[in-house]
């Protein structure tokens, strides 16, 4: 697979479940704008079979390379930033995974039990990262179980590998110069913003502002009856420049702390 096969591969997966991306994109394409990709997210749980040293694979593959780290202490999270050695417009990579070892007892014997009742050969599959959930997470019972802890973890029983949000590049925009005229256009045509920690992540002297979308509502079939469930966002990022008058490339891991409640059950309540 290429980088432009695995990309288009991501996409449709991630716009599969996650309807209102794909009619965003539209409505900005409908303006004349031009859709340039910043960033793609992936999640994962750090257990060797299928940490970030796993899921990195098919990117680097492809001639992404390693870049920043960060750190959720809260969240249990780390994650890992790529970039494209040659293709500039090629949209950056973030992988981030739950620590297991800092979770309660209980969760990590469930995580535990969901990675070792898989065909383990799934783990070795070159496209693990587009597999979704592979370990066919359908208990309402696990999910409300990984819930109680870790947004993060029920998020990942459920949905699995793939693309967590597209985020469009707003300095690419024509018509758009600040994120708040975006974000205004995206509030006037019905779409309900992640409001954890304002609408607007991080300043110009962060030399980096994010917004997202609040999580679609996918209903998923699990054996005790449908439930709908977050799914995926869409996020928006504007970069600045830096003393050296390059675009800002990397993450801002207060602002990244509060883009991750895009999937939270608990925002949807604001609806
Ligand atoms: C990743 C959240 C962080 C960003 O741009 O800061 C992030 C996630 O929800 O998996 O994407
Ligand atoms: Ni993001």
């Amino acid at each position: 697979m290429n980088k432009t096969q695995l990309l288009t591969k991501l996409w449709e997966q991630y716009a599969h479940i996650t309807p209102s991306a794909e009619k965003i994109h539209e409505l900005l394409q409908e303006r004349g704008e031009e859709i340039i990709n910043d960033h793609i997210a992936i999640r994962t749980f750090n257990d060797q079979r299928v940490n970030i040293a796993v899921l990195e694979k098919p990117f680097l593959n492809v001639g992404y390379e390693a870049k920043g780290e960060y750190n959720f202490e809260t969240k249990k999270l780390y994650a890992k930033h790529y970039e494209h050695a040659t293709d500039k417009d090629a949209p950056r990579i973030f992988i981030s995974e739950l620590e297991l070892e800092k979770c309660s007892a209980t969760l990590q014997e469930t995580v535990q039990d969901i990675l070792n009742n898989c065909d383990q050969n799934l783990f070795n599959d070159p496209e693990l990262v587009l597999s979704g959930s592979v370990w066919k997470g359908n208990s309402q019972a696990i999910y409300k179980s990984l819930l109680e802890e870790s947004e993060y973890a029920a998020w990942m029983y459920v949905y699995g590998f793939r693309a967590n949000h597209f985020t469009i590049n707003t300095n690419a925009l024509k018509d758009f110069k600040t994120l708040e005229e975006l974000n205004n256009f995206l509030e006037a045509n019905g779409w309900k913003l992640n409001a954890s920690g304002g609408k607007i992540k991080g300043t110009p002297e962060q030399l980096l502002e994010q917004s997202s979308t609040l999580a679609d509502l996918y209903t998923v079939d699990f054996e005790e009856g449908a439930l709908e469930i977050p799914s995926c966002y869409y996020e928006f990022a504007l970069r600045y420049p830096m003393s050296n008058g390059e675009l800002y490339q990397g993450f801002v891991a207060s602002s990244a702390d509060k883009i991750f409640e895009s999937t939270d059950v608990k925002l949807q309540e604001a609806k």
